[in-house]
């Protein structure tokens, strides 16, 4: 039997999407932010110009599922980032909203096998919001590492199904144990 883990190291050949959902703007730039940061800092080469990140940008979180999903079919990207700001407010809105992007993201992960991070910030106030997109701690950077954790577990996963598993050196075994393909 074996231990399969992602890794944070390595990072030159990952690619990912970052779907946004502008709505909410002052809380998801700054979630963005974190986000890029943590790729950043991690390796990853996050120039929208460059190989390794694309930007996608829907006008709230109802429309994050939709963009997620047709990117993750695309099958260009080892994991999908999904960032997105619903807030209470006065309105019934929200349970809409919420409820239909948590779905949608867990949806789109499941029909398509590749991972979609649910960076959703969903609370009362905007000052909860804004706490969690940087006063207190920026939950953009824990997004990334998910997708970057996720990204790196699912080659790992795709690369050794139960069959070739069994068929791979023992050294080769190892090696997965220990992250090195990653
Ligand atoms: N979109 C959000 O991303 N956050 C919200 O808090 C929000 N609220 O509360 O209204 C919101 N609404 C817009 C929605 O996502 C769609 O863009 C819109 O309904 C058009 O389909």
């Amino acid at each position: 039997m074996a231990v399969f883990e992602g890794t944070f190291t390595q990072t030159e050949s990952l690619r990912f999407a970052i779907v946004i959902g502008r709505f909410n703007d002052l809380v998801v730039n700054k979630l963005l932010e974190g986000c890029q940061d943590c790729l950043k800092r991690h390796g990853v080469d996050i120039d929208p110009h460059g190989s390794q990140v694309d930007f996608y940008w829907v006008p709230g979180c109802f429309e994050i599922p939709l963009i997620a999903r047709q990117a993750a079919l695309s099958h260009r990207y080892d994991a999908v980032i999904c960032l997105g700001a619903v807030i209470r407010g006065q309105t019934p809105h929200f349970d809409f909203v919420a409820g239909e992007v948590s779905k949608g993201i867990a949806a789109a992960a499941f029909q398509t096998g590749v991972p979609v991070i649910f960076g959703v910030v969903t609370t009362d106030t905007m000052q909860q919001a804004l706490e969690r997109a940087g006063i207190k701690s920026n939950l953009g950077w824990n997004y990334a590492m998910n997708a970057l954790e996720m990204g790196t577990l699912m080659r790992q996963v795709n690369g050794l199904t139960a069959n070739s598993y069994d068929k791979l050196p023992a050294a080769t075994a190892v090696q997965v144990l220990s992250g090195d393909r990653a």
